[in-house]
């Protein structure tokens, strides 16, 4: 794996990548709509907004390998999610298929499952119960790619992404944290894997508190070295400070799920 493109490489998570990923792949090319403002003179940067598939087009030309962290990274209208997620991660899929791209690395997120309860302990097999709009198109995206990998052969890994943080920052995402250093393990094992075909994984640390059965990522040789507990004091700290959550306390999703809820609590089984 020679020539590897990041999209959303100006967003927080493409940010902290891109600096763990120098050095790695030989030729390593950046896409954002707009240029990161740290660019250095020996990064190549193409512009491309996820909706204009001409110009992803462009910016897969080439490539053998994609990290798609590009799109809304939170809960936003339909009409915003709808441009740069669907249509976006189509553009992407369908450029990747046209370019002959080895592999896609997705960053799917764990709001594709927000509303099982924290109680429960899920693999990557669980179906879809997304808690937003977002988690929504996360999992059109998982969809997708299963969908190009067995219909043109593309290899997919699907990356369920926790919270990516230096450290953990509430009681949630104790459960939820992953190192980025982990994080970087998982994309590199999603490209260089010489036996991948689709695949669903969890982006989480080595959690004591952790609610995700994560056999697939291991499987595929996946070792977590963060530990959200060793941290653990700060976090605790910070959500005594928080107003209580009634219905996202329960739920793995938190504030995604109680965010205009008006279902029935008492239906969200276990
Ligand atoms: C995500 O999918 C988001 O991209 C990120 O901003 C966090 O909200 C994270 O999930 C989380 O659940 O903490």
């Amino acid at each position: 794996m020679e020539r590897c493109l990041i999209t959303g490489a100006a967003g927080g998570i493409g940010t902290r990548l891109r600096r763990l990923l120098r050095g790695v792949y030989p030729h390593l090319r950046l896409s954002d709509r707009v240029p990161p403002p740290d660019l250095a003179a020996d990064e190549e940067f193409v512009a491309a907004d996820l909706a204009d598939a001409a110009a992803v087009e462009r910016a897969v030309a080439g490539m053998q390998g994609i990290i798609h962290l590009g799109g809304l990274s939170t809960e936003c209208p339909w009409e915003e999610i709808l441009p740069a997620n669907i249509i976006g991660t189509y553009n992407l899929f369908e450029a990747a298929r046209r370019a002959g791209v080895e592999r896609v690395v997705f960053a799917s997120s764990n709001h594709v499952v927000g509303f099982y309860p924290r109680r429960r302990r899920i693999s990557a097999e669980a179906i879809p119960r997304p808690d937003s709009r977002y988690g929504v198109s996360k999992a059109f995206g998982e969809a997708l790619g299963a969908f190009y990998a067995d219909k043109f052969g593309l290899g997919v890994l699907a990356i369920r992404i926790g919270n990516v943080a230096d450290a953990p920052v509430d009681e949630r995402r104790l459960s939820i944290w992953v190192k980025p250093e982990d994080l970087v393990q998982l994309l590199r094992i999603g490209l260089e894997h010489p036996d991948l075909h689709f695949e669903v994984v969890y982006g989480v640390s080595a959690n004591a508190r952790g609610w995700w059965d994560n056999e697939t990522a291991f499987r595929l040789g996946y070792r977590p070295t963060g530990e959200a507990e060793n941290l653990s004091a700060a976090a605790l700290a910070a959500q005594a400070k928080l107003p209580p959550d009634p219905i996202g306390d329960r739920l793995q999703g938190g504030s995604f799920c109680s965010l205009e809820f008006t279902g029935d609590p008492e239906r969200i089984k276990a």
